[in-house]
């Protein structure tokens, strides 16, 4: 194993073990994350939302030899299994749902943050790509270094081919969550997340991470998502993502995932008749619109 290479765990790890490693490390390759028996059906699901996009505009971070495709769950029905696998679930709800203690008046209350979906991303580096500048994922929520020990999210990237050294396997920095916002993220300092299809890499938000080089004549695919703190804004914007009628169809705890709830720190509530509600109860009704007062009936 080369020098500070990442942990790879069995999908049979417990929650712990996978949370403990990426504490440590800030990050952990899961083997064998999806099971054989949906694997093919999700790299169908993938190849077609892949084929409706064209190569990146600009190539110092999206990549003009790479395709991107998102609004997942609108259209790959398998992102249900890979957000509710229980190790990548389990892990984002252990690292992220810290409580904090807060003060209403003279009454000392304890508030658990809910979590959310902040952005789902089918990546197709193809030969040619170079690679991409090193970076944080939670750049977005422009957070500061060290936080307090809160993260604010947890990554994962499916591999739906096997991801080597040569085409382009995602680069990370292993121990750079620790870092502070000083320190320049250096190539040398990077492993290659090499790990066979169906595997996945978690790693945390403040983890220094980039694509890497294809420099093989075939593609490289991968499954990324961010499972977030509740109280940032979902960078992919969900509402306008997913369709309705597709949103009614998932299970009730995506709904809620993709930021259908309204928690203990009041993050998304909407108010009807004087009562602010979480948005899941409008979910349950035929016409979210007609629930919420937003059309008439008549629309
Ligand atoms: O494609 C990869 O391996 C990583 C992509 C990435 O980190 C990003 O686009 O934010
Ligand atoms: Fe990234």
């Amino acid at each position: 194993m080369p020098k500070n290479a990442l942990t790879t765990l069995p999908s049979t790890a417990s929650v712990e073990q996978v949370v403990e490693v990426i504490e440590r490390d800030g990050g952990v390759i899961i083997a064998g994350f999806i099971s054989a028996d949906i694997l093919a059906d999700l790299q169908a699901e993938i190849d077609q939302a892949l084929d409706t996009s064209s190569f990146g505009h600009e190539n110092y971070f999206v990549g003009t030899q790479t395709r991107r495709a998102s609004r997942l769950f609108a259209r790959c029905k398998h992102m249900v299994d890979v957000v509710l696998h229980p190790l990548y679930l389990g892990a984002a709800r252990k690292i992220l749902q810290k409580p904090v203690d807060v003060w209403f008046g003279q009454d000392r209350t304890t508030i658990t943050p809910q979590i959310q979906i902040g952005m789902t991303q089918a990546i197709q580096i193809h030969p040619g790509q170079g690679k991409q500048p090193l970076h944080r994922d939670d750049t977005s929520f422009l957070w500061r270094h060290p936080h307090y020990g809160r993260e604010a999210r947890l990554q994962i990237m499916v591999a739906l081919t096997d991801f080597t050294e040569a085409n382009g396997a995602t680069k990370v920095i292993p121990g750079s969550h620790k870092w502070d916002d000083e320190r320049c993220p250096m190539p040398e300092d990077t492993v290659n997340a090499e790990m066979a299809v169906g595997s996945a890499l978690l790693f945390i938000g403040s983890t220094y991470h980039g694509g890497g080089t294809n420099s093989t004549d075939k593609p490289r695919t991968g499954l990324t998502m961010g499972i977030d703190l509740g109280s940032v804004r979902q960078e992919e914007n969900q509402y306008l993502s997913v369709p309705f009628d597709t949103l009614k169809g998932l299970p009730s705890e995506v709904q809620r995932l993709l930021g259908w709830d309204a928690g203990e720190n009041f993050m998304g509530w909407v108010e009807k008749g004087g009562k602010m509600m979480s948005p899941h109860t409008f979910l349950e009704s035929d016409n979210v619109l007609h629930a919420l007062g937003l059309v008439s009936a008549d629309d």
